[in-house]
């Protein structure tokens, strides 16, 4: 029989003291369940008086957010927590500690980060993170480039896809981002006051035809391991310190869908500001750090990635072709296209972000939510003739202005 079940709190506590050099013996220890995102339990387990302790996320056999209507493979966690720990070592500093894993509890047992806040929640404050775009550019440089052909004994690579098949995180996201926003799903949740623009997204041929190819691109470019749903929901950051975390959804896919991940983010949170700030001075400044943030990320990441492949590149006539800059002209353009799909999804799709739902005035609310769609539409319909970072600082702040003025 099966060991699994959800663990309570007091569970959660003995699993936690287990854990070898963390607690005092005998320590007295809290648990708390703290998990707020679409699928799994945490639990925060702290020894009274002391700072730091442990997190304990343990994968529930079905979707938290739906139920258990919804049945869930429980190996993403052990997919999450390979990937956990082969992105802290590609990336040092980057991702959370794993301590241990439990493959019959699906438990991962990491690093607390509550001296963190989830970037959302702080980018939603109006605060900003100055160091960010060199930390994720170099996170995303260093486990792309390092997981991919180009960085890896490409036979080694063959051998490492096949640790991340993950067939059932991936139909989420083909349905969620690459299907039901473009068709009448029982998934997708709106507000009727948006029926019109989800409407349009049924009904525009061109649009389809751009999702269709960067659904394809999901579907078999197989170029490096991807965290597979690097929002802002999944990075904590202080001023001086990112942390990468809950790479579930990894797989072997295009590396412009973690980029573009980010991008979206940010951009859902700079249409969402349109709606929270009354100060227009300060709203001008916010959007602007966002956009510049934007801009910032992809150049960390590009600097680095060429720095790696001068470095290590592993094959010989790719690095001696010129074939890096024809690479990075075609990723940046799946980074506006995975950056675009990754919007609308969370305007009309099943789950969505605080950053947009939580404007507390119902007509700024739906007005941010239409300047979302209308950004990540131009995003996906302009993908293929993107050539410079830029144009997506250019489309944003056509869109805002276009939406909003
Ligand atoms: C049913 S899961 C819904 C979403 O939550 C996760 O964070 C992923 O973004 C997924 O698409
Ligand atoms: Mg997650």
């Amino acid at each position: 029989m099966s060991a699994y079940h959800p663990l309570t709190e007091a569970e959660a506590i003995e699993r936690a003291r287990a854990v070898p050099g963390v607690f005092a013996p005998g320590a007295e220890l809290t648990s708390r369940e703290i998990g707020d995102g679409n699928l799994n339990l945490v639990f925060h387990i702290q020894e009274a008086g002391r700072g730091k302790g442990l997190i304990l996320k343990q994968a529930l056999p079905y979707a938290k957010v739906v139920g258990e209507s919804w049945p869930l493979t429980l190996d993403r966690a052990r997919i999450e927590s390979e990937a956990l720990i082969i992105q802290g070592r590609l990336a040092p500093g980057l991702a959370p500690k794993v301590y241990a894993f439990e493959p019959e509890l699906a438990l991962t047992i990491m690093e607390d980060l509550s001296d963190h806040v989830i970037m959302r929640r702080g980018l939603i404050e109006g605060n900003t993170y100055p160091l960010f775009p060199g930390h994720i550019g170099e996170f995303l440089a260093r486990t792309l480039f390092f997981t991919s052909d180009f960085g890896m004994n490409q036979q080694d690579k063959k051998l490492q896809t096949g640790r991340f098949i993950n067939p059932e995180l991936c139909k989420i996201t083909e349905d969620l981002i690459f299907d039901d926003p473009y068709t009448k799903s029982p998934n997708n949740n709106y507000d009727p006051a948006i029926e019109a623009e989800a409407a349009a997204l049924r009904e525009d041929a061109e649009l389809h035809a751009e999702v269709a190819r960067l659904r394809y691109g999901f579907l078999t470019k197989g170029q490096a391991l991807l965290h597979g749903d690097l929002h802002t929901g999944s990075i904590f950051v202080t001023k001086t310190s990112t942390k990468v975390i809950d790479p579930e959804f990894a797989y072997y896919g295009p590396m412009g869908f973690d980029i573009g991940a980010v991008m979206a983010n940010l951009l859902l949170n700079a249409a969402a500001q349109g709606g929270r700030m009354s100060d227009a001075a300060a709203l001008a400044d916010f959007r602007a750090y966002l956009l510049d943030t934007v801009v910032q990320v992809w150049a960390e990441f590009e600097t680095r990635f060429r720095a790696l492949w001068a470095e290590h590149a592993v094959d010989r006539l790719l690095r001696e072709s010129g074939y890096l800059n024809v690479f990075l002209a075609e990723l940046l353009q799946d980074t506006f296209g995975y950056a675009g799909c990754k919007m609308v999804r969370r305007i009309v799709g099943l789950a969505h972000v605080a950053d947009i739902d939580g404007i507390p005035d119902e007509a700024l609310r739906n007005r941010a939510r239409r300047v979302a769609l209308a950004v990540g539409t131009t995003l996906i319909k302009q993908h293929r003739t993107a050539a410079s970072i830029e144009e997506m600082r250019a489309i944003a702040a056509r869109e805002f202005a276009a939406k909003e003025g």
